[in-house]
């Protein structure tokens, strides 16, 4: 690589500084107006290079990384700094399509919903809306469910889940929803998925709710979740300040004591997005949910983090290509799930594979952490619910209960085939 392209990009990406709260908007948010999103496709090395290079700048904001399938990344650009963007792929003969005209347009579409106190999955809710709704389903639900706080957050907020369980000994399935803050599908959709459980009178559903039992947490990062909601609606990470630096927060999913910071698969740069922490479980979130599953590992078989977005099931392991131990079983469980989510009406397509084969090396996240540490459980995934990129984190309300439906029938079949295989 020349030493004067890399001056000339240099410059160029000086140029494409992305500091949030600069501008914030009337209510106090940061403002998204006319910040756009695009698709951009890495076809060679060069590429790649010059791609590894801008995300070095962390003057970008990469909403979805590279990976070896797609070859896309997606990338929100600030308003002054588009032409110079376009330049620049321009340059390096790099494709583009715009995927969002306006993110701000698509956030006040997201909050332009007639007030109605019902919980009814219309709309995204805050965190006292929906710690509200789970009192509720508690005092409703008292025999078959149990509350439960696994620690609190930084800025001390109680982390909580409920557990729901019809027998004692029923196998156990883990669900960790929210552990990124801006995905806000994955609360909205564990909720649905809670109340599905409760309510649902089909008979499918019933034996899922009842022979096993089941851990869920619909919002596990409290603090960046409220902080996406008050303040930056496209926050991921803890709000944990961090040593030596401005930057604020450790992304939780690089955070845990699982090949930390292995093969390039986190930054140590606490202003980059995927930035590990300091040290493995410097996070109170991490810690708590990390103690909490130890307290109840014999207990849980089947692990799943609710992630967004992409329309992915993700298996071990993030940190290596290497295979896990079980991953024939785990593409065909895998297998089932897509199959399942492909059949119905919406025939939304989901992928499935090894986190690191499927998307990116990926280290120290909870999914791996528990698949290595807990004999008991030998299923485990991330899901990442919709879109492709169309809204990205902003996916519209009425694309809510959608999501929610085809995250019931690949978890059926999910469940069925793991019964299948033994695992459960
Ligand atoms: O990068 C992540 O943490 C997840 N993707 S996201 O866009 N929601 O941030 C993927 C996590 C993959 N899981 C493992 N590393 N096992
Ligand atoms: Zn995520």
């Amino acid at each position: 690589m020349n030493f004067k392209y890399y001056v000339v990009l240099g410059f160029l990406a000086n140029l494409l500084t992305l500091a949030n709260g600069e501008n914030a908007g009337k209510s106090g948010n940061i403002s998204y107006d006319n910040y756009q999103v695009y698709k951009i496709n890495i076809k060679n090395a060069t590429q790649l290079q010059f791609l590894n290079f801008l995300q070095n700048q962390t003057r970008f904001s990469v909403w979805k990384d590279y990976d070896y399938i797609t070859e896309d990344v997606h990338v929100m650009v600030k308003p002054r700094e588009i032409h110079n963007f376009l330049r620049l792929l321009q340059n390096n003969e790099i494709e583009q399509e715009l995927l969002i005209e306006n993110v701000q347009d698509l956030i006040d579409l997201e909050q332009s919903y007639s007030d109605s106190s019902k919980f009814d999955w219309t709309r995204y809710y805050e965190l006292h809306e929906i710690e509200q709704w789970l009192d509720d389903i508690l005092l409703t639900y008292p025999n078959v469910t149990e509350g439960f706080i696994i620690g609190n957050s930084y800025e001390n907020r109680s982390i909580r889940g409920i557990k729901i369980a019809h027998k004692q000994d029923n196998p156990g399935i883990f669900i960790e929803s929210n552990i990124h803050a801006r995905e806000w599908i994955t609360s909205a959709t564990a909720t649905w998925f809670i109340n599905a459980l409760l309510t649902s009178q089909d008979e499918e559903v019933r034996d899922l709710a009842e022979n096993y039992n089941w851990y869920i947490i619909p919002v596990l990062n409290v603090d960046g979740f409220v902080y996406t909601h008050e303040r930056d609606r496209l926050w991921r990470k803890t709000r944990q300040p961090t040593l030596a630096s401005d930057c604020v927060g450790t992304d939780p999913n690089r955070n845990f004591d699982s090949n930390w910071m292995a093969n390039g698969g986190a930054s140590g740069n606490p202003c980059e997005e995927t930035y590990a922490g300091p040290q493995p479980f410097s996070e109170y979130e991490t810690t708590a949910l990390a103690e909490f599953l130890k307290s109840i590992q014999d207990d849980i078989n089947i692990y799943l983090a609710f992630h967004s977005y992409s329309q992915l099931l993700l298996s071990p392991y993030g940190h290596t290509e290497d295979p896990p131990e079980n991953y024939a079983d785990l593409l065909e469980i895998g297998g089932a799930f897509a199959t399942a989510i492909e059949s119905l009406p919406y025939k939304t397509p989901y992928r499935y594979g090894s986190t690191a084969t499927t998307i990116y090396i990926a280290s120290g996240s909870s999914v791996d952490w528990v698949y290595d540490n807990f004999d008991a459980v030998n299923v485990a995934y991330t899901i990442e619910f919709r879109d492709q990129g169309r809204f990205g984190f902003v996916l519209p309300p009425a694309q809510i209960i959608p999501n929610c439906e085809e995250l019931m029938a690949g978890m059926l079949a999910l469940v069925q085939k793991s019964h299948q295989l033994n695992y459960i």
